[in-house]
């Protein structure tokens, strides 16, 4: 006898993938995913965690109102689960002494912060998941603004579709002005923090951070943990909680970590990231973070990389007065060139 539901349908079964349905139409092909079967275990009613910190194939995870460490299921394949993760937990998720999770599956990520090894490696690799903005430390001296890194952390924000925030320090020592001509130009958000570091000086920055995810990168010497230890004053405990298993009491220094600040929100520290490869950026994904350039952006010559002679973006800046505005540009096209480190 015929079976009607299975012929009828828009998605009919394809020869040679037998007992398949419409959760196995995928957009894109993902590593390590598999087709679902009889034998995979249901998860309908199992806890979602929120990964808050890596360390050693340990996933430190916020499971409803407390830390869970899990390992990732042999299910996921190679799948990369990184800080900022939303997962669904299977096993022991009572978060007790000595036990362990199992992440059985990786929610669809609102955003995806990544590095490539270098800039000619194409492959690209996940750092940071579903931020919505990147905190770009710079030290207005002692070290120097590396102008450089500020460019390439930018082009690597609009690329994942992260707004950026640009958090200039030190600015008892030098003054910002200069800098601040550089980026203001296309809009980004500056603040500026000096020492001391009041709770006025870092009033600002807890309101742009409130109720989001937002991910902080910056060189060596910056500021970065002065700013975190202001920010959420219980940092060192928090980090030092999230590891029951291993008894290791803080994260090391290449992993990243999410903090929850007092006021909503979260604060994930990228210690190990010193830069971004941006082998993987076209120019095209950089000028369309700025929609007033997008739109003369088209009328370029094809291929065009906007830092030629026939570029139409010149007469366009002088005919809008804009002429900074593409010079700053220019400089986040040109920063996605050459070596990545300082
Ligand atoms: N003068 C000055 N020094 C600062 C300021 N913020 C941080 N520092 C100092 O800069 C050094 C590096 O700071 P730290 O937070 O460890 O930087 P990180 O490596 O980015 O985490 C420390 O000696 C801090 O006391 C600031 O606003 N002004
Ligand atoms: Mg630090
Ligand atoms: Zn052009």
């Amino acid at each position: 006898m015929r079976d009607e539901r299975a012929g009828g349908g828009v998605l009919s079964r394809r020869p040679g993938h037998e007992g398949l349905d419409e959760d196995d139409v995928r957009v894109r092909p993902g590593r390590g995913t598999r087709p679902r079967t009889r034998r995979r275990p249901a998860h309908e009613d199992a806890p979602e965690g929120f990964v808050v910190s890596i360390d050693r194939g340990r996933y430190g995870t916020l499971t409803e109102g407390r830390v869970v460490i899990a390992m990732k299921a042999r299910e996921l394949g190679h799948r990369s689960v990184v800080v900022g993760d939303r997962v669904i937990l299977a096993g022991d998720t009572s978060g007790d002494e000595g036990t362990l999770a199992r992440i059985v599956r990786v929610q669809p990520r609102t955003s995806a912060l990544r590095r490539s090894p270098d800039d000619t490696d194409p492959v690209e690799r996940v750092i940071v998941a579903n931020a919505g903005q990147l905190v770009i430390v710079c030290a207005l001296a002692q070290p120097a603004p590396h102008l450089r890194f500020i460019d390439r952390c930018l082009v690597a924000a609009y690329d994942a579709g992260i707004s950026p925030l640009l958090c200039l320090t030190k600015a008892d020592l030098a003054a910002p002005r200069e800098v601040l001509d550089i980026y203001e130009p296309l809009g980004v958000s500056c603040l500026v923090t000096r020492r001391p570091l009041t709770d006025e000086q870092i009033a600002p920055l807890c309101t742009a951070l409130s109720g989001r995810i937002s991910v902080m990168i910056g060189q060596s010497g910056v500021g970065k943990s002065t700013l975190v230890n202001a920010l959420v004053p219980d940092a060192g405990r928090v980090v030092g909680i999230v590891n029951p298993v291993t008894g290791r009491g803080r994260h090391t220094s290449s992993s990243a970590v999410a903090l929850e600040l007092p006021g909503g929100g979260w604060i994930i520290d990228t210690p190990g990231v010193r830069g971004f490869g941006l082998g993987y950026v076209s120019p095209r994904r950089v000028v369309e973070a700025f929609p007033d350039l997008a739109g003369p952006a088209a009328d370029c010559p094809p291929g065009c990389d906007h830092l030629d002679e026939d570029c139409g973006l010149d007469e366009w800046a002088r005919e809008h007065g804009a002429q900074a505005r593409l010079d700053s540009l220019r400089r986040l096209l040109r920063s996605r060139e050459g070596a990545e480190s300082p």
